[in-house]
């Protein structure tokens, strides 16, 4: 059985992250890597903070304090916010770590050997008032492309594509806002990228199949345009230096990879890192070199695309070492905030760490799940937001929860109660929710996240009308032994309901779970044979009611929130 590789992008250094940017990355990885252990598969999930480029130097610099410093503080805060909200990574790592710039070098160092870094003379934006070359970020201006004008000097976050800082117009400093600059002459290293565009093709074209469009398109894209060689080193203090003993002249000038070059390579660094803290850990380079027992699967947003299917395969290429490639790259569109875009810089939208601050992390991950930008963008309202969460968290699934454990607590006491045998309404039940587990399995499989939300939903749902129709309260008039049975019933749907909704709503679940006193509890997932008998907890068991799963939204906590947050005023 294949053992499965998980990463999600690796969040940027400088601030804690908005809603958009974990709907697109960490928390599918973290809902489907979850789904994945849950259902015996070996898994490893990676993540780590991207420390290096200029969004780490300008953000020390906006913080006051060293770069190290505030990558260490960044990373903690970052960890804390991502602990919160349940993503349980085998590894949270940081691309500033020894093992990463080991790992980078040594890909450098490979690529050179074979033939694809050159050493060029480029012209190079030099700021006179800031007295330094300007990388980057260290450049805004307009997009040539798209008109956007706050477009950055390496990518432009409007329409996606690359750009180069001399192609902006209207170019200034990014550290002064100065447009006093020149264009002077520097070394760089350049990967040859247009030698191997032929063998990335091949490799898109062979394992690109059975993408999801959005990934495929934006590879095919991109290399439709042509893949050209790019600068791989930048005139930074902080970064994975260039190696010594291959560029004895650059080391010297101080240059550093580009944050993109180095950002991939910490998917290695951070397995080394993982495996480098307990030698219970299998050795990193089984799940990296000649793994092919390993499926990896990506998770990002459409932003992140070109640089996953396209520039870094032609990376691992071109050191002609048998490393891992992604398998399977699962993109996500964006996540709009009444809209308007989520913005990091404009402070637009809500950041992962207030929302916590107002509601506990499962109805921000079922919320963010049921409403995953798979097929196109989506948009945050408080008014939908506070809508999925009272129907189908609160009316759906709490309720039924609570309405159940207090009725038979209120009749039968604190034991799960006998009642008769099972009848043709249980048999029903049981074949009903054996068939929607097919079907959320089935999605979750296929990594369908707002399907596989909907087949969750269903499951829960079928609960609720099964007790409708039974109405174990109208039952216990005339005949108590039904009203147990039907309580006994609903009870294994708890059970059953806790289990598997755990990867979307781990602390709910764990809460669900945790109302049963059962000997020993080892289940880990749900057979279709245990959803049709629907008898895990049997009559006898001790129970306990939880408090409340999930408080209803009031009119009044939304109006604070449309407050505290802006509610697409365009002053958010
Ligand atoms: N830090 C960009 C981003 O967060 C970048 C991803 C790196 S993945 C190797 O959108
Ligand atoms: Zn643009």
């Amino acid at each position: 059985m294949a053992r499965h590789l998980i990463t999600s992008a690796l969040p940027y250094i400088n601030g804690i992250k908005h809603l958009g940017n974990m709907v697109g990355s960490m928390l599918p990885a973290d809902v489907y890597a979850r789904y994945l252990r849950q259902t015996g598969r070996e898994t490893l999930y990676i993540c780590a903070t991207d420390e290096h480029g200029t969004p780490a130097e300008l953000g020390a610099k906006e913080a006051g304090l060293p770069v190290a410093e505030f990558c260490a503080q960044q990373h903690d805060a970052q960890k804390a916010v991502y602990d919160g909200f349940g993503l349980a990574f085998d590894h949270f790592g940081r691309s500033s770590s020894p093992e990463n710039i080991e790992i980078t070098q040594h890909f450098a160092r490979k690529l050179n050997e074979n033939g694809f870094i050159e050493e060029r003379a480029i012209r190079q934006v030099f700021s006179i008032t800031d007295d330094r070359f300007l990388p980057d970020r260290y450049i805004v201006g307009t997009c040539p492309h798209c008109g956007y004008d706050k477009a950055r000097g390496d990518q432009c976050e409007n329409c996606t594509r690359v750009l180069d800082p001399t192609d902006l117009i209207d170019a200034r400093s990014a550290i002064s806002g100065s447009s006093d600059l020149e264009v002077r002459e520097t070394k760089h290293l350049f990967l040859l990228q247009s030698k191997l565009a032929h063998e990335v093709e091949a490799w898109v074209d062979e394992h690109g199949t059975d993408w999801p469009v959005l990934s495929s398109s934006i590879a095919r894209k991109w290399l439709t345009e042509g893949l050209h060689d790019r600068a791989i080193t930048r005139d930074l203090d902080w970064g994975v230096p260039v190696p010594a003993d291959t560029w004895p002249e650059l080391a010297a000038e101080g240059k550093v990879f580009y944050v993109w070059f180095d950002a991939p390579v910490e998917y290695l660094g951070a397995t080394k890192e993982w495996a480098d803290q307990d030698p219970d850990h299998r050795d990193w380079k089984s799940w990296w070199y000649e793994a092919t027992d390993v499926r990896y699967t990506q998770f990002m947003g459409k932003d992140n695309v070109p640089f996953h299917t396209v520039m870094f395969p032609a990376t691992e290429l071109g050191t002609r070492e048998p490393w891992k490639k992604v398998d399977y790259v699962k993109a996500f569109n964006w996540l709009n905030y009444y809209g308007g875009k989520f913005s990091t810089s404009q402070k637009r939208g809500v950041f992962t760490g207030d929302a916590l601050e107002i509601l506990p992390a499962d109805y921000w991950r079922y919320f963010m799940m049921a409403n995953a930008p798979e097929s196109d963008d989506t948009s945050f309202t408080w008014e939908l937001f506070s809508a999925t969460v009272n129907k189908d968290l609160a009316d759906v699934l709490g309720n039924f929860v609570n309405r159940v454990l207090s009725f038979s607590r209120k009749r039968f006491g604190d034991d799960v109660p006998a009642g008769s045998e099972a009848g043709e309404a249980e048999a029903a039940l049981g074949r009903e929710i054996a068939e929607l587990l097919a079907e959320y399995e089935c999605q979750m499989e296929a990594l369908q996240f707002r399907k596989a939300a909907q087949a969750l939903r269903a499951l829960w749902s079928a609960g609720n009308a099964y007790l409708e129709t039974k109405a174990p309260w109208l039952e216990i008039k005339s005949d108590p032994d039904a009203a147990a049975l039907t309580l006994r019933t609903a009870m294994n749907l708890i059970h059953l309901y806790a289990v598997v909704s755990e990867p979307f709503i781990p602390a709910s679940a764990a809460a669900m779970r945790g109302a049963f006193e059962l000997a020993d509890d080892n289940a880990t997932w749900v057979t279709s044979d245990e959803a049709k008998s629907l008898s895990f907890v049997p009559a006898g068991t001790p129970f306990t009611v939880p408090p409340v799963l999930f408080a209803k939204i009031t009119e009044e906590d939304l109006e604070s929130f449309r407050e505290r947050f802006g509610a697409g005023d365009g002053d958010a």
